[in-house]
């Protein structure tokens, strides 16, 4: 069993954390107080490769793999957590056209992530009557000739107002009323897919949540992607790598959170010593930075699974239940650590405490992967 990481990931470790530095942690705060969806850094992270990370390279992607894309979320998510839920999603849009693609699908659109000509991708299962059951969709695909023509109405779809390209499951009628869910690849300013309202959010504020409306929009044929009926298979493989990709999203929240409670441990003196003094205060940092290596390498475990291309449905939904879970305890410790000043926004605990919340709810919630994990242990 080896635990190092390779020369390849070590780089791109570092590049992630050269790129957080500069170009996330100082803005932040700011962008999430004004609700600003971070464009120019992603533009930036476009054009050095960061959303065709799971794109091998004769496709025109980094193929970083699954090890190097989720060390790099951890940096990243460490300086500005929003960004990567945008960075993220992209990514996974991208891998499933690279896995299910034909290969006129890949050559049209799998270069635009890696050469920043995309700004994002977004991924539209979840509707307002249907997020874990996701076969439970009521969007509509009717086949007219060689086209289809969509119909319904899409929740909880990140930056649906900023994507460049719209990954969107709909119901084909396969015969006698049987119903099958289908991805479509639409473009941006398809005629009949308006983007809805947009959610005012807990946290990740900078990264702009709404609706979509299909509202008669026809696609051909050709839009289809991995063949009718096999929409739900495309959304699942999607999101295995996709609770890879928020367990590590929820490490980087935690360890900017944990970062901060040792800093202020060490500076904040009550009865004549800094706080960190007391074994009260140790005790919590001694359970946070171990919560957060072990969680690190439950993702990493089944990030290198999904790189070798071996079945990681259940160590994607650990990773995914146990990173955030522990994620979530991690911050809200470091509140506690905080006291007061936890709790309001002159300190990054307040906002690391918000933004972490939503992790252990999208991307199937935790109650979806203990299903998925108590399925598994049992079969
Ligand atoms: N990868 C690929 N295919 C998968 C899969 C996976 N991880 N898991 C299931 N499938 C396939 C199955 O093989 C099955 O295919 P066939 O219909 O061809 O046999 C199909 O998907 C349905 O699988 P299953 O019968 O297990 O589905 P269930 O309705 O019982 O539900 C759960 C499975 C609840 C686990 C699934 O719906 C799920 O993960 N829901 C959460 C979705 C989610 O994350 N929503 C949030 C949206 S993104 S913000």
């Amino acid at each position: 069993m080896q635990l190092e990481l390779t020369e390849h990931q070590r780089l791109t470790k570092d590049a992630a954390r050269k790129f957080a530095a500069q170009h996330l942690a100082p803005f932040a705060a700011g962008w999430d107080k004004k609700e600003e969806f971070p464009a120019q850094a992603l533009q930036k992270l476009g054009e050095a490769g960061f959303l065709a990370m799971l794109v091998p390279e004769d496709e025109g992607g980094t193929g970083a793999g699954a090890v190097a894309y989720a060390l790099a979320i951890m940096e990243l998510a460490e300086g500005c957590p929003a960004t990567t839920v945008t960075m993220s999603v992209t990514n996974m849009v991208a891998d499933v056209i690279s896995r299910f693609g034909t290969p006129e699908q890949k050559q049209r659109y799998l270069p635009k992530f890696a050469d920043g000509s995309f700004l994002c991708a977004s991924f539209s299962l979840s509707e307002p009557g249907a997020g874990s059951d996701a076969a439970g969709l009521k969007a509509r695909a009717d086949q007219d000739g060689d086209d289809y023509v969509l119909n319904g109405e899409k929740a909880w779809v990140s930056h649906g107002e900023e994507a460049s390209l719209y990954l969107i499951m709909a119901q084909v009628d396969q015969g006698g009323g049987k119903l099958k869910p289908t991805a479509f690849l639409v473009e941006r300013g398809a005629k009949g897919l308006s983007v809805g309202r947009r959610e005012e959010k807990m946290g990740l504020r900078a990264s702009h949540t709404c609706g979509l409306v299909l509202d008669g929009l026809r696609v051909p044929k050709t839009a289809i992607l991995g063949g009718e009926g096999n929409g739900l298979k495309v959304a699942l493989t999607a999101l295995d790598g996709g609770r890879i990709g928020v367990g590590a999203q929820a490490i980087g929240i935690a360890r900017a959170a944990l970062q901060a409670s040792l800093k202020y441990a060490k500076d904040r003196q009550t009865f004549g010593k800094a706080i960190g003094e007391f074994q009260a205060i140790q005790w919590k940092l001694a359970n946070m930075a171990t919560e957060l290596d072990a969680a690190t390498l439950l993702v990493l475990r089944a990030a290198e699974m999904r790189e070798k291309k071996q079945p990681c449905t259940k160590e994607a939904a650990m990773a995914k239940l146990f990173a955030t879970d522990a994620a979530y305890r991690v911050c809200n410790e470091a509140v506690q650590i905080h006291g007061g000043y936890g709790y309001i926004g002159e300190f990054p605990v307040e906002r690391h405490f918000r933004d972490v919340r939503v992790t252990q709810i999208y991307e199937g919630a935790n109650e979806i992967q203990r299903i998925v994990i108590a399925r598994a242990v049992l079969s």
